[in-house]
């Protein structure tokens, strides 16, 4: 039970901390206001909530909150509209670059984006997906590659690595009998439509940083009407791989990057925004 010693005065909102005042110190990190400000439901280590932040924090920092559309996918990152606090429309599982189409060809004033998994986008949404890009949809597709359909425990994905082990192959892939893992960052780039396209990951701080520079270009490029701007991101899935974040980073770094070589893949000419 506690003392009334133990109890701060009701009115006083001054925070003291073993005799230091609050306003000796800097604000050094803010979680941007574009987030909504809950518990996300993701693994520990998890790529997704990484990548939220990162979309959201290029939201802010062009202030476009009002302005921006994303399109949710089905898989782990389905509740990315409870968590991104802009417009979000939910997409059923593979349509999200359809869906994304008819919105920004309706409201060509907003920054459209989809945010969609492998499962998602490379199985049974590949389809849409190509023919948005093909038709130089004037929109950024986020395309989280975690090598697994995460959210349904782990089966194996078009990205899955050769050798891999997911439920579906606990052999691991073998690509004679599956095929090789799609490279869908390149197989977009030769589209005519495609108008950026990079690969990056958000296993370490210089990589994180890279990424938001690739989501900030994407939707500056959004300004120009040129084409579909597509981003990549390599991302960690602790839980299905059976790995620590750690591990799953380290994995990224030495196995994921040889399958997924990463940088740009389709850089437009500097162009004034
Ligand atoms: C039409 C339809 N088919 C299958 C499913 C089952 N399902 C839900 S999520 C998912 C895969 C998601 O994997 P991915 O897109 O890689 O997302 P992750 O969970 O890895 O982020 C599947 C197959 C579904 N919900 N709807
Ligand atoms: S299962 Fe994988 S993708 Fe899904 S929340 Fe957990 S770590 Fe993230
Ligand atoms: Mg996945």
């Amino acid at each position: 039970m506690q003392t009334e010693e133990h109890l701060l005065p009701e009115t006083s909102t001054e925070v003291h901390v073993q005799g230091c005042q609050a306003d000796e110190y800097e604000m050094v990190y803010h979680k941007p206001s574009t987030l909504v400000d809950v518990n996300m439901h993701y693994c520990p280590g998890c790529a997704h909530s990484l990548a939220h932040k990162l979309l959201m924090e290029v939201v802010e920092e062009m202030d476009i909150q009002d302005k921006t559309i994303g399109i949710a996918p089905v898989g782990c990152s389905v509740f990315a509209y409870d968590y991104m606090n802009i417009d979000m429309q939910e997409a059923a599982h593979g349509r999200a670059a359809a869906v994304a189409t008819a919105v920004k060809r309706l409201m060509p004033e907003k920054y459209v984006f989809t945010y969609q998994g492998d499962g998602d986008l490379a199985a049974i949404g590949i389809a849409e997906t190509l023919h948005a890009v093909n038709r130089g949809e004037n929109i950024l597709i986020v395309f989280l590659n975690n090598a697994v359909y995460g959210m349904t425990s782990g089966q194996m994905a078009p990205t899955t690595l050769p050798g891999m082990k997911t439920t579906t192959s606990p052999d691991g892939r073998d690509t004679g009998f599956y095929g090789a893992p799609i490279k869908v960052a390149e197989l977009m780039a030769v589209l005519p439509g495609a108008y950026y396209v990079t690969r990056q990951t958000v296993h370490n701080s210089n990589a994180v940083r890279k990424t938001k520079k690739a989501l900030q270009n994407a939707l500056n490029y959004q300004k120009l009407k040129k084409g579909t701007c597509f981003v990549e991101i390599i991302g960690n899935c602790p839980s299905n791989w059976k790995m620590t974040p750690t591990e799953s980073s380290k994995f990224i770094e030495e196995e994921m990057v040889k399958a997924f070589p990463v940088g740009d893949i389709k850089v437009p000419k500097v162009e004034k925004l």
